[in-house]
């Protein structure tokens, strides 16, 4: 049991697309909280924080709303430190990923003065690490694991407690299968964890998964940063960037499931549902669903029930 924030970040100002500005309350709607707590969490739900409009501007210097960016991360940082300094679990309700560079500068921060192992697991079709130099479109939710990794902009580069916010070695990223030319060389020279979609397939997702929790330890705290256009588009239509040949609702699962088994989930970003898109909020639905995986949800007893069995 956990004792949950969640805190919304109704913006798209870093994607493409208008539309993922209105996903903290499509995942509202598909009641994310009572959720969350019919798995016995407590969950207290911080509502929104607040930030500029999307200017709808073109890059400028190969970034598009940097300011925009910049105001919605820092209101992201310090709503997510706030809640990480009370001993809570926050999830952040996005919006668009760029709003990771504030969450997980956060929790960077909170992990070195707890003295905790932090491990951030990407879920994503995307690898997120264009600068603006590499990048194609100027988005700035393109650019995330690069502006942690000390990558980007002043502004956004320095967001923790010290620069870069995380290390190579502290993220892994799963289900791959949209990755830029320069992202390409940058990850293969980073060194980064990648477990793409033919790795996936050909692994499997429980080798595959088994391998990425390998290094998870009592002193580790997890941060799970989900892109909903992770899962394949058939189950997950309402994104802003689909990409075929994602993984399957059950294959989605047991990748929160596997996570949840470690116990040692300390934040989470959902982002990029876009409402504009979606069928009748089947996106904010799956999302509710895998989250409440990921929080322990299961067919049957698990092996922690049997000592304390529900009714
Ligand atoms: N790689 C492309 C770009 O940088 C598309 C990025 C799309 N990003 C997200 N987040 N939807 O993963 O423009
Ligand atoms: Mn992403
Ligand atoms: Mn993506
Ligand atoms: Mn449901």
């Amino acid at each position: 049991m956990a004792q949950i924030s969640l805190i919304g970040a109704p913006t798209d100002v870093g994607a493409s697309l208008a539309g993922c500005r209105l996903g903290p309350g499509a995942l509202r709607v598909a009641r994310l909280a009572s959720g969350l707590r019919a798995l016995g969490n407590d969950v207290r739900d911080i509502g929104d924080v607040a930030g500029p409009p999307n200017p709808r501007r073109e890059p400028v210097d190969g970034y598009k709303h940097l300011p925009e960016v910049t105001a919605w991360n820092h209101a992201v940082r310090d709503a997510v430190a706030v809640e990480l300094a009370e001993g809570r679990l926050p999830i952040l309700l996005g919006g668009d990923h760029s709003l990771a560079i504030g969450s997980i500068s956060a929790v960077a921060a909170h992990c070195r003065a707890a003295g905790k192992k932090l491990l951030i697991i990407w879920v994503d079709a995307h690898a997120d690490i264009n600068t603006n130099e590499m990048t194609p479109s100027g988005n700035i939710h393109g650019m995330p694991v690069a502006c942690l990794l000390g990558h980007g902009p002043a502004e956004l580069t320095g967001m923790s407690d010290q620069v870069p916010a995380i290390t190579a070695d502290q993220i892994h990223q799963v289900g791959l299968r949209s990755v830029d030319p320069g992202e390409k060389r940058f990850l293969a020279e980073s060194g980064l964890a990648v477990y793409d979609m033919r790795f996936l397939d050909e692994v499997g997702t429980r080798r595959a998964m088994t391998r990425v929790l390998a290094s998870v330890d009592a002193a580790t705290h997890l941060h799970l940063s989900l892109d909903l256009d992770f899962v394949d588009p058939s189950v997950a239509p309402g994104v802003g960037t689909p990409v075929v040949g994602g993984p399957t609702y059950r294959e989605a699962h047991l990748v929160m499931e596997m996570i949840a088994d470690t116990g040692r989930l300390g934040s989470l970003d959902i982002v990029e549902v876009n409402t504009a898109l979606d069928v009748r909020n089947a996106t904010a639905e799956l999302a509710v669903d895998l989250v409440e995986s990921l929080f322990g949800k299961s067919t049957l007893l698990r092996v922690t029930d049997l000592a304390n069995p529900p009714r």
